[in-house]
């Protein structure tokens, strides 16, 4: 088998990948581990220029080379916090309201994607299969063409991909799309995300997309496809029952005295609806006496991103939120909501997860939503907890067992929770059932292997000998 090449902004080191990184990290190195490889990124660290130009660090672990370089801060300013996470992140989460855009970091990004191609180019074998994951690495693969580089090329994008009415607000909108048809085949997690790309591709580009994801475009010609991401529903189980007699487990237990419990675990993100969901909260608690005093909402959010400007507000609204609905329904003995920003161990998470009785999933909109799967698979088949899933989040395709919400309706979502608080065991271990048997038929190495027999598959002598007319 040919080697891969993965590539990504962030590379799991070692150790981070066999230990506590999340489901990604380990499907991603699997694949790299069966045909041998290298995954090629950033490290983490801002470092001088000096130091950044010396890399890329290798590190070997068996068939696999961990290959990542240091960026500068100037780079870190531009291509990361800057154009990725302040102008790409809310634009693709449909928040242009919280988007800025700067010339100076766009031209940042595409900077630094061309500076990375150029590091990894000396990594690069000829029959290597690339695969490059998410949107702060969009023009990376362009970059390698135009050094030369003629190996089969894949893209990832992990988050949604938005409607070209939205799209458009990003000025450098086409080149972004031309760049993606650079790739011989671009993934998205839904059919929504595909067909926005097709719809911007024949409305803005002169292109043409097939139902199949034949598409052409910039005088090129790629393939693209669905490729729902999953999880390994058994190793869940597995991390969730190992958890069940540890002594933190037994804590939180003990410490809820009988109260049910809901738990809710996102990045703190604007994307994830969470002031949203402490509303909704609140809401059930105003309209539901009977349950103060017996519900407790686990609020599990470790901060990312804290230095763009919209991550602090964030952080700040919900420990408002926090405070105020605390506040109003805290007894001597009883907190209504317990918000914590720490990370967790994998095994501690699932096992609170399979503790509880509902799963509160309410992003606004998200590509995916591993936590939404990750809580069906740890739940106990014999005694499921509800999953309560917002129907913006790419895996509401999927979870079809879950209850259903609109994040944006409170009293919605409120009345979801009463009802998922008193469903009957029949019908919740039903709705068990009807998400488990997705999960296990899209789980994370079905995602991995469909996408990257596409990739091997693509025949590269079909190219375009000129471009289509209208294409400039
Ligand atoms: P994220 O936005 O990070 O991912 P998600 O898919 O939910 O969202 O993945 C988060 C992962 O981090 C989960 O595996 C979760 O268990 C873990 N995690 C969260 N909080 C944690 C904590 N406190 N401690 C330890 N682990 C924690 C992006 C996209 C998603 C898409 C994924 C994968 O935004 O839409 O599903 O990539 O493609």
């Amino acid at each position: 088998m040919t080697r891969l090449v993965v590539v990504s902004n962030r590379v799991a080191s070692p150790t981070e990948t066999k230990g506590s990184a999340g489901g990604l990290a380990v499907g991603v190195f699997g694949a790299l581990k069966d045909s041998g490889g290298v995954w090629f990124g950033w490290s983490g660290d801002v470092v001088s220029d000096s130091v950044a130009n010396q890399g890329p660090k290798l590190e070997q672990d068996g068939a696999v080379t961990f290959a990542t370089v240091g960026l500068p801060k100037k780079d870190y300013d531009q291509y990361y916090r800057g154009f990725s996470n302040a102008t790409l992140w809310p634009v693709f989460h449909y928040r242009n309201d919280l988007a800025v855009y700067d010339r100076e970091e766009y031209a940042g990004y595409r900077r630094v994607n061309s500076w990375l191609a150029h590091r990894a180019i000396k990594l690069l074998q000829p029959d290597d299969v690339i695969w490059v994951h998410d949107y702060h690495l969009i023009p990376f693969g362009e970059a390698l063409r135009s050094e030369g580089v003629t190996n089969r090329m894949g893209f990832f994008l992990h988050i949604p991909f938005p409607s070209p009415q939205i799209l458009l607000n990003i000025p450098p909108h086409a080149e972004l799309v031309k760049s993606l048809c650079c790739y011989d085949v671009v993934g998205f997690q839904t059919p929504g995300d595909q067909a926005a790309f097709h719809d911007y591709i024949v409305r803005h580009a002169h292109g043409t997309a097939t139902a199949d994801g034949e598409v052409e475009a910039f005088g090129r010609r790629l393939k693209t496809g669905v490729y729902r991401i999953g999880i390994f529903p058994d190793e869940i189980a597995e991390q969730a029952t190992r958890g069940e007699a540890r002594q933190d487990v037994m804590d939180l237990k003990q410490s809820l005295e009988g109260r049910k419990l809901i738990m809710s675990v996102d990045r703190l993100d604007y994307s994830k609806g969470l002031v949203e969901r402490f509303k909704a909260f609140e809401h059930f608690l105003e309209k539901s006496p009977e349950w103060r005093g017996n519900v407790t909402l686990v609020q599990i959010a470790p901060p990312t991103r804290s230095d763009v400007d919209t991550y602090q507000q964030i952080r700040h609204n919900l420990e408002y939120e926090a405070g105020r609905i605390n506040g109003r329904y805290s007894g001597l003995d009883y907190t209504p909501i317990r918000y914590m920003n720490q990370r967790y161990d994998r095994w501690k998470l699932m096992s609170l997860f399979r503790e509880s009785q509902i799963g509160l999933v309410t992003p606004l909109r998200d590509g995916m939503n591993l936590v939404a799967k990750e809580y069906v698979a740890a739940q106990n088949p014999d005694d499921p907890g509800v999953l309560v899933l917002s129907q913006f989040a790419g895996a509401a395709d999927e979870m079809k067992g879950a209850l259903m919400v609109n994040p944006h309706d409170i009293v919605g979502m409120s009345e979801a929770i009463g009802r998922a608080l008193s469903m009957p065991l029949a019908e919740r271990r039903e709705r068990y059932e009807t998400s488990m048997v997705m999960l296990r038929k899209y789980d994370l190495g079905v995602w991995r292997d469909s996408f990257l027999a596409d990739l091997r598959g693509v025949n590269l002598n079909k190219q375009p000998n000129k471009r289509p007319a209208g294409n400039k």
